[in-house]
């Protein structure tokens, strides 16, 4: 009944364009959810899965962040992106000690990223010693030895990396933070860094806190829902839902995007008989296909507009009240704003003055706006600037902290949020720190740590030469593939805790380690008896999740009783933290948590209420502002944007709808009609004409990256095919992580150093046979 795993990679050639769908989801994704969930599981344990998915007594979705409705929580809540994410865990295929004897690294090196990932669950600890060429089997007390010689053998602790990906449990990453700083380091880079981080700096000097301040109920009061780069019909599916109703309330909806994404376009909800069956919804009321990186000057043009139209109308657009009270650094941000030059703003955006006066109108008429966004505002070289940007025309209208209305970064990894708030971070503040030593009498580093980029420079330069992968896949997800890779295989020991075979086990460092570790959806008994982890969503609720499936093998530990360990072997018996009374029982780990963390009193009381509890958020709950100023910022910026160099294209790199990072689930970017394939740059017919390319013609893509001294760097990804599709002229979209060799390492957004993957200069080379 089940899938073997595939023993043929990826084959370019195989590529087949059809036509671009213009609406998400309806009968196709629940047939999907259904056939992959067969394939892989079988008919029992896809239904026993998908039937405990995102509910009270179930487990939380291992795909987005996006919250589940309060209350009624429907009998299937999920998608078909999230039922993909659970098949990709609860597969019956397993990477055994024998699959690691018959497949040298060598060899694995030249599969795709894909074949790995499909191959099925790690079962067993692995050693990769130096100088062999195979993984062997090694045991776990073995495994934690090696680990502690290591780290206990650094000149010093900052000679270490522990990277985390934002699906770790609050417990885990709470239990992994303390071991990290016990162990006397804050080098703690994590996907975040690569992710929302832009909307956590911008967010933190505006409003003084990096969250979102609404809920799924404001979403669905809104009158206005603006949202800035993001596809939430491939990466956050049930949002869709969300947004029916408030459509259904009399919503207007706006997408602001280089690409007309099926979700944004047309949504049939599957969970609705007339959804399935109906031609769906109209979602976008507007939608302004913007030039990759002009949104910092859409949002100034909007500015403008809207203290025009105050003037026109005073005491109509500004909320004076509000700004009186609550903000500081309007008169600067009106005088910068006033000045702002529409020709720039045009050039900047390809987009017309009247559309976005429709925009603005839309703006000055809507009592209760939301702002969304992801990847497409916050991956950018100006990102911190432009969400600021965006956060001014709410402060401008008082859209915060009354329903209705606010900011909402929509998260990626289920828990990313959640592990911020446990202390992954490379530079928390130092009140948490200081609860942190109080809690457990040790003394926390201050000195700040490394954040991704900082760490792969770390590694390359040799000021670092351990690396621990709390999860993900650091040398797929990262940028710069080539640089990332040299810097791990350039450690004395790599060690991964891992669901999965990825990218990452294969660039080894000389020697190195696999842990393999429970996922989300299996039973974790501990001595204690069986335990459950508590998540955070993208809109602060702490809820609990529990598996209940039979692990995918009986070797396997769970994330906190590998750090539990770890921390033993490295810190010794007698260390201050109580180590084994945490792994016995995670109700003990939040205990601790509720007295260092804020928000966090009562902890294990009030995760165990039906839907968790909602974490503070002063400007949310009361409008008070925890900033410097003790106010909310305006910020006042200079436009800019991204031009297309002559000859070249923007490329941006994103997810297909068959992916969930770098675990590619299949070869089906749906939505998109491109199947079979990956390595696909969608271009602008005009573009393709003037290089005087066809369809699915051959090319290969090389990245100019300019140094200060002029010099111009080429980095390349050859075997492309090109796809017409609608994005303005001089832009370009591609996958991840196909495309992250041509990222340079440098090519950072200001402030938040995150890589810049949306905006990438590329010479598109004809292949000539
Ligand atoms: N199924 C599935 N779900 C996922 C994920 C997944 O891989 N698969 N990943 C998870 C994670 S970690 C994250 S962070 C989120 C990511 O969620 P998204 O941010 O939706 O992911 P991307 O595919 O990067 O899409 C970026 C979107 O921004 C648009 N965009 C790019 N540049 C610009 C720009 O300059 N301006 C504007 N206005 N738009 C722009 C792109 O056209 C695209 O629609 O999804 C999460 N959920
Ligand atoms: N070019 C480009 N690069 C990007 C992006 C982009 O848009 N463009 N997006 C960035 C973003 S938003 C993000 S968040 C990062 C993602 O970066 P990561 O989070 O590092 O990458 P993932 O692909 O999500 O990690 C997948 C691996 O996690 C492991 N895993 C899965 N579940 C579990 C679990 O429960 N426990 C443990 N321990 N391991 C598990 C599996 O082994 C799997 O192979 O990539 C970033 N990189
Ligand atoms: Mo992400």
């Amino acid at each position: 009944m089940t899938r073997p795993a595939p023993i043929k990679d990826i084959d370019e050639a195989d590529l087949e364009v059809t036509k671009r769908k213009d609406y998400a989801a309806g009968v196709p994704a629940v047939a999907v959810s259904l056939k992959r969930g067969l394939e892989e599981m079988g008919l029992l344990r896809t239904t026993r899965t998908l039937l405990k998915l995102n509910q009270r007594d179930g487990f939380d979705c291992p795909g987005c962040a996006w919250p589940e409705r309060p209350g009624g929580r429907k009998i299937a809540e999920f998608c078909e992106n999230g039922a993909k994410a659970v098949s990709e865990e609860a597969t019956l295929r397993r990477v055994t000690p024998k699959f690691f004897a018959e497949h040298s690294v060598e060899e694995l090196r030249t599969k795709s990223g894909y074949w790995l990932g499909q191959q099925g669950r790690l079962t067993h600890p692995m050693v990769l010693r130096e100088g062999a060429t195979h993984y062997e089997p090694i045991s776990w007390d073995g495994a934690f030895t090696l680990i502690a010689d290591e780290l206990n053998g650094l000149a010093s602790p900052d000679e270490a990396i522990f990277y985390t990906s934002g699906r770790t449990s609050n417990e885990a990453a709470f239990t992994y933070q303390l071991f990290v700083r016990s162990f006397g380091t804050n080098n703690m880079p994590d996907c975040s860094n690569m992710c929302h981080e832009s909307s956590g700096a911008a967010l933190s000097s505006s409003i003084g806190i990096g969250k979102g301040s609404v809920s799924v109920t404001d979403v669905e009061e809104a009158d206005l829902i603006i949202i800035a780069g993001q596809n939430p019909g491939t990466n956050h599916p049930r949002m869709l839902s969300n947004l029916e109703i408030a459509k259904g309330r009399g919503a207007k909806i706006v997408a602001i995007n280089p690409l007309p994404e099926a979700g944004l376009r047309r949504f049939k909800d599957p969970q609705k008989v007339n959804g399935v069956l109906g031609s769906g919804v109209e979602m976008a009321d507007e939608f302004l296909q913007i030039r990759l990186s002009g949104d910092l000057a859409l949002f100034q043009a909007l500015g403008r507009m809207l203290l025009e139209a105050e003037d026109a109308n005073p005491g109509t657009v500004v909320d004076r009240a509000f700004i009186d009270e609550h903000c500081h650094g309007f008169a600067e941000y009106e005088a910068a704003i006033r000045t702002v030059d529409y020709d720039t703003v045009l050039e900047a955006t390809g987009l017309q003055l009247s559309e976005i006066r429709t925009l603005a109108d839309m703006m000055i008429t809507s009592e209760r706006t939301v702002l969304c966004w992801a990847m497409g505002l916050t991956q950018q070289k100006d990102a911190v600037a432009t969400i600021e940007e965006a956060v001014n025309l709410l402060l401008l209208r008082g859209m915060m902290g009354k329903p209705g209305a606010g900011v909402c970064p929509v998260r990626g990894h289920s828990n990313v949020q959640g592990d911020r708030t446990m202390g992954i971070w490379e530079k928390m503040p130092d009140e948490f720190l200081d609860a942190l030593d109080t809690e457990f009498r040790i003394t926390s580093p201050r000195e700040h740590g490394v954040d991704t980029v900082d760490a792969i420079r770390a590694m390359r330069d040799g000021a670092a030469r351990v690396f621990v992968g709390m999860g993900g896949n650091f040398a797929h997800a990262t940028s710069d593939t080539a640089v990332c890779e040299a810097a791990l295989q350039g450690c004395s020991l790599t060690v991964q805790i891992s669901t999965k075979l990825n990218r990452s086990h294969v660039v080894p460092g000389r020697t190195a380690i696999i842990l393999p570790t429970l996922g989300r959806t299996e039973r974790d008994v501990q001595a204690s008896g069986k335990q459950k982890v508590s998540v955070e969503d993208s809109m602060s609720m702490v809820h609990l999740s529990r598996g209940g499936l039979e692990p995918a093998s009986e070797y396997l530990r769970s994330e906190v009783s590998i750090v539990c360990r770890m921390a033993l072997a490295t810190l010794g018996e007698d260390h201050v933290v109580p180590w084994r009374t945490f792994e016995g029982d995670y109700d003990t780990i939040r205990d601790s948590v509720s007295r260092v963390i804020t928000g966090f009193d009562d902890f294990n009381t009030r995760v165990r209420q039906p839907d968790g509890f909602l974490l503070p958020h002063p400007p949310r709950d009361s409008r008070s502002f925890p900033t410097t100023t003790g106010k909310a910022n305006f910020a006042t910026n200079p436009l800019t944007w991204l031009p297309t160099p002559e000859g070249r294209v923007i490329l941006q790199t994103l997810r297909s709808h068959d992916q969930y990072n770098t675990t590619i689930y299949g070869l089906d970017d749906r939505y998109r009609g491109v199947k079979n394939a990956r390595k696909v740059i969608f271009m602008n017919p005009a573009d393709i004409a003037s290089l005087g390319l066809v369809d699915e013609a051959a090319v290969n893509l090389v990245s100019e990256w300019t140094l200060a001294d002029g010099t111009v760097e080429e980095r390349r990804a050859d075997g492309f095919r090109v796809v017409s599709y609608s994005t303005p002229q001089g832009n370009a979209a591609a996958y991840y992580p196909e495309t992250n060799p041509l990222i340079p390492l440098d090519h950072v957004a200001t402030t938040s150093n995150t890589p810049v993957s949306k905006g990438v200069v590329v010479r598109v080379e004809p292949v000539t046979v």
